[in-house]
């Protein structure tokens, strides 16, 4: 120990960052030692695969109709238990884990009945956690980001509260068919008893952290603007939307508290489960407020661009501004301020979908990136495999111009272009000029992807140093909260320091190829409007754009 550091006392404390994904469950632990942090593990589980009983494919249940996307909440219990035990057998003194927090995928809801508040304070440390959960919930499976059924319920709430514009300017969005209090709409409508039956309603995020604490933990602001029932500007559930929502719900509805909020303790079960210590439970936080904190963003001015299941492009604002279009979100940050984001649903799934198509390696998706030239002779795909957030598309359709859909590199390139585009389009209403990107998620490991995002932003790319950017920011919110619970507050510069990009990661945009993209994406944008059927045939345009190009 450094007894000269105020901080000495803080020697060798870990941190433990857990994020529920969409499809995986990963844990992250970091050690500090004064000021410096460093990864002391990590370690992810893929639903699909080891829990292949679920029967789960990229994380989600079989569907009976497609627009309806469920998981299942006893799953997530069970990949929480298996990790923590994971983490425990890892030969890593867990005795040190001074706090743990969470971060979640946004939206997802779990519905718990009143026996709820009893069994997790009495869950037995001798049994699974599996089975002693299954009684509590009064829904069996939990709607998903992924779900876009709940059209009419967002005009209804909407209408209620007296307009899209009124429900964004008070919730950060418009109503949107993923965000929970449509969906807990539409679940009060198709199932009443069941909905009667709820005592509490959690987000993925403040589920996860009840298991942990063994009470009925709070959600955080973050996590809670993506619900459209809080009041932005005042961090409480704003009356008006709830009432609108579903009758009753206020009572349901979780405590909101800042997300640095002490909610419990490890509870007796995991401590007996597998040999936790009796850490400071943290608020969790939804996977996109935590990747801002694990990817640095902690001053307005960058961006971060996740390429995950979904892409999200995302970045901190001090003031909360609202899209006026309406395909942009305004949600709370984890360090009091706020966050606009915009997500794509259609990131890994697209990519994947034209990798599959050709039997391609990442290998060879890199390679394709390789040779084929910026602009892709004026080659289109609209990409949307899955209903789409933004632009809103209901029915999945790919549309290609000029594209021939069996030439493989040019698919490649024409997939990974329009992401890079359309990210570009619909981040325009956050009004922050991009020097820097923060890439993150799996698919930023892909150095082509990544010189593509450079030369359509005209931007400097830089790679997260840690991966698992949720992860990692979820290990530093517990962290930022255990020092402040103890009367020792740090800056947040001083714990997202370990979160900086690697400045060896650097991606420079090339001026010749943003040149051909500065070009190419009002031409990009007159194929979108075409596929959205609002704007006329592109062709001449395309045209006139492709032989410019070959000239
Ligand atoms: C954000 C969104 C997704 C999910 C899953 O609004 O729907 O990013 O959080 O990652």
């Amino acid at each position: 120990m450094n007894p000269s550091s105020p901080q000495g006392l803080r020697r060798g404390r870990l941190y433990l960052g857990l994020d529920s994904s969409t499809q995986s469950l990963t844990a992250l632990v970091i050690e500090v030692d004064g000021t410096d942090a460093r990864v002391a593990f990590e370690a992810s589980l893929n639903f699909d695969e080891a829990f292949p009983q679920y029967d789960t494919n990229h994380g989600v249940l079989p569907r009976t109709y497609p627009d309806e996307v469920v998981s299942s909440p006893i799953l997530w219990a069970e990949a929480l238990e298996t990790m923590l035990i994971r983490v425990a057998d890892s030969g890593l003194d867990t005795s040190r884990i001074a706090a743990v927090s969470g971060s979640a995928q946004q939206h997802g809801s779990v519905y718990m009945n009143a026996s709820a508040e009893r069994a997790l304070a009495t869950l037995d440390g001798g049994r699974p956690l599996a089975p002693q959960i299954a009684s509590t919930l009064s829904r069996a499976v939990s709607p998903v980001w992924l779900d876009s059924s709940t059209s009419v319920q967002c005009r209804e709430i909407a209408t209620a509260v007296g307009g899209a514009d009124v429900l964004a300017l008070h919730t950060g969005s418009r109503a949107f068919e993923r965000f929970t209090g449509p969906q807990i709409r539409k679940f009060a409508a198709q199932d009443p008893a069941g909905y009667a039956s709820t005592a509490r309603i959690h987000l993925v995020s403040s589920y996860l952290a009840s298991l942990l604490a063994g009470q009925h933990a709070p959600v955080d602001p973050g996590d809670a603007s993506g619900m459209n029932l809080m009041d932005l500007a005042g961090s409480r559930w704003w009356p008006a939307a709830v009432d609108a929502t579903a009758p009753g719900l206020m009572a349901k509805l979780p405590a909101i508290a800042p997300s640095w909020t002490v909610a419990g303790t490890v509870s007796s079960y995991w401590q007996r489960r597998a040999g936790l210590p009796a850490a400071r439970v943290i608020t969790w936080s939804g996977d996109n407020p935590c990747s801002l904190i694990g990817v640095g963003l902690v001053r307005e001015g960058r961006v971060a661009i996740s390429l995950g299941t979904s892409d999200t492009i995302f970045g901190l604002m001090k003031e909360p501004r609202v899209d006026a279009a309406g395909t942009g979100h305004v949600f709370a940050s984890p360090t009091g301020d706020y966050m606009g984001l915009t997500c794509f649903s259609n990131g890994s799934l697209a990519r994947e979908r034209v990798q599959d198509a050709f039997d391609f390696t990442w290998t060879d998706f890199s390679r394709a990136l390789e040779i084929t030239p910026a602009g892709n002779q004026g080659r289109v795909l609209i990409p949307w495999f899955e209903p789409e957030i933004t632009p809103t598309v209901a029915e999945p359709r790919v549309h290609r111009y000029r594209l021939n859909p069996d030439d493989a590199s040019a698919n490649v390139r024409a997939v990974v272009e329009a992401q890079q585009m359309s990210m570009a389009l619909h981040a325009q209403w956050m009004g922050v000029s991009i020097d820097t990107i923060h890439a993150t998620g799996g698919a930023a490991a892909n150095t082509q992807i990544l010189q593509v995002m450079a030369d359509v932003f005209g931007a400097e790319v830089s790679r997260s140093t840690v991966g698992n950017s949720a992860a990692l920011g979820a290990a530093l919110r517990a962290w930022h909260a255990d020092a402040a619970a103890d009367g020792t507050p740090l800056p947040w510069s001083t714990i997202t320091a370990i979160a900086q990009p690697n400045p060896a990661s650097r991606i420079a945009p090339n001026a010749r190829r943003h040149a051909v993209y500065r070009e190419f994406l009002p031409v990009y944008e007159a194929c979108e409007a075409h596929a959205l059927g609002l704007g006329p045939d592109p062709a001449p345009a395309l045209e006139r754009f492709a032989g410019r190009q070959v000239q």
